[in-house]
């Protein structure tokens, strides 16, 4: 499991302010067609992209150029190769391509601020969330069980409990949203980013929050973007974990569809989140945890 994920943009938390994001979540929750869909130049734009921008709007977005290192495009396509277990050569090849084009989430694999230190969590056992609108993609009833299932899967291998939260803020806010939606973290359309998360972060009310692009259909099944999958993996970054590059993780970062019906945490996963927060049962004390400088992020 990589260890450097969980740095990344902490620069934009610091400089969001926390009260920004919520109104902004709204607008978009409204789904205002006029201020969200791409203007004809910006799709003139975005068909005009060449082979070589694609690749560094990938690597920029999720191999962050190291701000002390800088990492030639080079450097960085290779760190992406050995991430993804590819042939690590530096250049874009047909399976390199294939990955770089496949659904995944948002959230980076590398992150520039590996000087850091520290694993963030919460600094308690009972976490709340809030299903702040829907997508009209799955009736309501079936997002709330969805949703429910996807935070099951890490309570049952730690000590944590997740509890529904109805009107008051939660620790844990849920929207789904569609391209620029109140975190500089705009969502791309359909395919691509299908969602991304924050880490938490003590004080800061965007900490922990896990974002779905409405842009996606959302499914219950092998069709489309299985709500179940995603959220879970989501759910993991809002508890603290990283990206895994162990094909089968849960938390690897491409999607890859399971059967959520016999689903089950992958042993990486257990293993990461146990790290954090204890096994279930041996009667982990997650109340000792001290945030003072462990102000962290990620999208
Ligand atoms: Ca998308
Ligand atoms: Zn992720
Ligand atoms: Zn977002």
């Amino acid at each position: 499991m990589t260890s450097t994920l969980k740095y990344v943009l902490l620069g934009i938390a610091i400089l969001l302010p926390c009260n920004l994001a919520f109104p902004i979540l709204r607008i978009s929750a409204h789904r205002d067609e006029d201020t969200n869909e791409m203007t004809a130049e910006q799709k003139y734009k975005q068909a005009c992209l060449s082979p070589l921008s694609i690749v560094q709007i990938y690597l920029d977005h999720y191999y962050p150029d190291d701000k002390k290192l800088h990492h030639s495009i080079k450097e960085r396509l290779e760190m992406m190769q050995k991430f993804f277990h590819l042939h690590v050569t530096g250049t874009m090849d047909d399976e390199t391509k294939r990955v770089m084009k496949q659904p995944r989430c948002g959230v980076p694999d590398v992150s520039e601020y590996k000087t850091m230190d520290g694993n963030p969590k919460w600094d308690k056992n009972i976490i709340t969330y809030r299903i702040n609108n829907y997508t009209p993609d799955l009736p309501p009833a079936t997002i709330e069980q969805t949703i429910k299932r996807a935070f099951q899967l890490w309570a049952d291998v730690t000590p944590l409990t997740f509890i529904k939260a109805e009107k008051e803020p939660a620790d844990i806010e849920i929207w789904f949203a569609r391209r620029a939606h109140g975190d500089f973290n705009p969502f791309d359309g359909p395919g691509g980013t299908l969602a991304h998360a924050f880490g938490p972060v003590k004080g800061s009310d965007i900490g922990g929050d896990a974002h779905f692009d409405e842009d996606e259909k959302w499914s219950e099944y092998n069709t489309d973007v299985n709500l179940f999958l995603v959220a879970a993996h989501e759910f993991g970054h809002s508890l603290g974990m990283d990206h895994s590059s162990e094909v089968g993780a849960l938390m690897y970062p491409t999607y890859d569809y399971r059967n959520p019906d016999n689903y089950t945490l992958p042993d990486d996963d257990k293993k990461g989140i146990q790290s954090l927060y204890g096994g279930k049962d041996d009667g982990h004390k997650n109340n000792e945890y001290d945030y003072d400088d462990q102000a962290d992020y990620y999208c």
